[in-house]
């Protein structure tokens, strides 16, 4: 790895978070496996850090977690001693943190293995793109703990399987495997045991062959068009087309396209 673009980074990490840098591609693991990749406070704070302080030359990022599972989400001993003050500044600093990986600089790819599981799969949610490993399941033991998602899971998730479903999984404390998660939309793609990351890194390799107007509009702009009134909706897409379209890079690679320099679609 190239030692100068690797202080890029952020160094400032707690030691359950690892980055480096692959390339233009930033890969971030969760590195706390003897705790099952339980969400602290540090590991929280340790996110927003490191999405705060991405530096420009990083094109996409790849979240993984370290050991058999990528997250038994939020810690469970840190609960026990907040307040309801605290709890609510606990919940609001985790929404504030997953916004910016929603909404943040760039894409971010999540590769998921055994559990996903309460503020785990919260923060799957908050990725762009997910690359489940057949180890995989999922599942919202709020619950059955006696307490509630806080983590955007209740805005999020239902985006991704309906208010219904996960309404289910709350109430009976179901979990999902990884071929029906696929089904489901919980990941983008399935892939074998430990082919994960692999298939994550090349996921990003192409979102960093993107133009960066295009990601920012794809990231930024589609789920709030998505979201908004019909008509708003229509205007912004109106606005954010012709924005892309008039950058320099679009017309190059139309044009590379019309004079048969541009590779065509190809099914996968
Ligand atoms: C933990 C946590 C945790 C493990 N907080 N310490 N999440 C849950 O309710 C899931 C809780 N965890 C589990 O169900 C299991 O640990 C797993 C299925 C994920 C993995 O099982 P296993 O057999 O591999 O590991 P383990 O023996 O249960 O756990 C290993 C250690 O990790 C053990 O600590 P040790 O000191 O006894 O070795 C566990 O206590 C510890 N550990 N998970 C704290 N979650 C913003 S709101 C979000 C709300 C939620 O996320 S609620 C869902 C919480």
């Amino acid at each position: 790895m190239d030692a100068a673009r690797k202080q890029d980074l952020p160094g400032n990490l707690p030691a359950s978070l690892h980055a480096e840098l692959r390339g233009d591609i930033a890969v971030l693991r969760l590195s706390r496996p003897q705790k099952r990749n339980a969400l602290d406070d540090d590991t929280v704070a340790g996110l927003e850090v490191f999405f705060q302080q991405l530096p420009g030359s990083v094109k996409a990022v790849v979240l993984h977690g370290e050991g058999d599972h990528f997250s038994a989400g939020l810690d469970l001993n840190e609960l026990t001693e907040r307040d309801f003050a605290e709890a609510v500044e606990h919940s609001r600093g985790w929404h504030r943190i997953f916004e910016q990986i929603e909404f943040g600089k760039v894409p971010v790819v999540s590769v998921l293995h055994g559990a996903v599981v309460g503020g785990g799969l919260e923060l799957a949610c908050s990725t762009h793109v997910r690359v489940a490993e057949e180890s995989a399941y999922y599942g919202l033991p709020e619950g059955t703990r006696g307490i509630f998602v806080g983590g955007g899971g209740s805005v999020r998730i239902p985006r991704v399987i309906g208010v219904s479903r996960m309404m289910e999984m709350m109430l009976t404390g179901r979990t999902y495997g990884a071929e029906e998660g696929q089904a489901l939309g919980l990941s983008h793609h399935l892939v074998p045991k430990g082919e994960g990351l692999k298939k994550g890194l090349e996921l990003a390799a192409k979102i960093a062959t993107n133009t960066s107007l295009t990601n920012f509009a794809i990231i930024q702009a589609l789920p709030r068009i998505a979201e908004s009134d019909r008509s708003s909706g229509f205007l912004t897409e109106s606005l954010v087309a012709s924005l892309t379209q008039s950058g320099g890079e679009a017309k190059a690679r139309l044009k590379a396209f019309l004079e048969k320099r541009a590779p065509k679609v190809v099914r996968d």
